[in-house]
């Protein structure tokens, strides 16, 4: 609320702007993040106020949007007042913005409240209170990178090795049935692995493994190819591998890929080591040599595939896009009316938001209030619900008798 104030003029036309727009609470997907790392020890996070309306019809500047990153595959979940959970959606792009808690807008000044008798409005709105949502995050880690390769030459043992994940190590085949997922950290950098369940080993699984391990292969970036240095012919089964993906989906053999030789510790397999690269190289392979179980070498594959997944990454960038708000902004509606014993209680955003901004003692203020409450279909709605002088009449935290 505010005056105009001039020289020799005693009281100016009203001239107080508006109150600015409080922040949007935003859920951006980031693919630098990993883990709910923001939620580690904060849970409650708040978007500014808008600034306050000032004098000279200046508004008040709207504040700055909240923004808190998530890992990109991140589900929404809005968990409702008895505790039900409704899905908003999912963040599956890295940039994608989802406004999860509109900011209220801001109060208008009480320039907005000039009527021809009435010269000195005394009249001004608080700002509108801006939404408060309680969300549930599912975070769904999106492989970067697929192990792959054929039974027991050692890609469980890698992802132990690199990862804090512990799928099974059997020495006989058919062991991972399902994907298992590790989060590798490389200096400051974070992968997620996947072990594919064996292709050989899923055909013994049911048809559904088909589909699991498309959903997880299609989107990772990059593939280790793990061989095991004992085999026979390692040659052989590289190639029976990459038949087997090809037969699943010819895309998944352009996935940049790193060729990698396990069991470097077992002695048969060291002596071999220059026979095994040059037998490699005639096929137009190279390798890496290393041993899951030692960790010897490992580090090697995991630079190599960090690498690939930074490249990737920066490839596939998609633009940033922000989704639709979630719910429908509540209108101002009309003024509705309830009896709680002998009080009425007067539901109107706009209602409440008068008397929280203004001085209800001033018999000024309350003449205007009362003239604002008939043009805007107030004292309709509390004359029909039966108020009579000397009820009493609730608004928002206020209660007023009613005269
Ligand atoms: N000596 C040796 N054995 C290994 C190595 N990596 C895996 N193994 C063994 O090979 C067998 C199969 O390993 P696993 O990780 O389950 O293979 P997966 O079927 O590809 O997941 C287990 O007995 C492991 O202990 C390694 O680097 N050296
Ligand atoms: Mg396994």
């Amino acid at each position: 609320m505010s005056f105009r104030r001039e020289k020799f003029v005693p009281q100016g036309g009203p001239d107080g702007g508006d109150g600015g727009k409080g922040g949007d609470g935003i859920l951006r997907g980031s693919e630098g993040e990993h883990l709910l790392r923001a939620f580690q020890f904060k849970r409650m996070f708040e978007a500014e106020d808008g600034g306050k309306g000032l004098g000279k019809k200046k508004s008040g500047r709207g504040a700055k949007d909240l923004v808190v990153n998530v890992p990109v595959g991140t589900l929404v979940w809005k968990v409702r007042d008895d505790g039900s959970k409704e899905l908003l959606g999912d963040l599956v792009d890295d940039g994608c913005r989802m406004v999860v808690a509109r900011g209220g807008r801001g109060g208008r000044g009480n320039t907005h409240f000039t009527f021809s008798e009435n010269r000195v409005p005394l009249l001004a709105e608080g700002g509108e209170f801006g939404e408060e949502v309680e969300l549930e995050l599912e975070v769904k880690l999106l492989a970067d990178i697929g192990i792959v390769g054929l039974p027991s030459v050692g890609k469980s043992s890698l992802l132990r090795a690199c990862s804090r994940a512990r799928p099974d190590v059997a020495a006989y085949p058919f062991t991972t049935l399902e994907p298992v997922l590790g989060l590798v950290e490389r200096k400051r950098r974070v992968f997620v692995a996947v072990e594919i369940p064996g292709l050989i080993e899923g055909a013994h699984g049911g048809a559904g493994l088909g589909d699991e391990f498309l959903r997880h292969m299609g989107r990772t970036r990059g593939i280790i190819h793990l061989l095991d240095g004992s085999s026979a012919d390692v040659v052989k089964d590289y190639r029976q591998v990459r038949e087997e993906m090809r037969l699943y989906d010819e895309a998944l053999l352009e996935k940049p890929e790193v060729v990698v030789i396990n069991k470097i510790d077992l002695p048969e397999v060291r002596e071999r080591l220059s026979t095994l690269r040059e037998t490699l190289q005639k096929n137009g392979l190279r390798g890496l040599f290393i041993s899951a179980l030692t960790g010897e070498e490992v580090e090697d594959v995991l630079d190599r595939a960090s690498d690939i997944v930074d490249e990737q990454r920066s490839k596939m960038k998609v633009p940033s896009e922000t989704m639709p708000a979630l719910h429908p902004r509540s209108r101002e509606g009309k003024p509705s009316v309830r009896r709680e014993g002998e009080v009425f209680v007067l539901s109107s955003p706009h209602a409440e938001r008068l008397v929280r901004r203004v001085d209800l003692g001033d018999e000024r203020v309350q003449a205007q209030l009362w003239r604002e409450f008939q043009r805007t279909g107030v004292v309709r709605a509390l004359e029909r619900a039966g108020a009579k002088s000397g009820m009493m009449v609730r608004i928002g935290n206020y209660e007023l008798e009613w005269k």
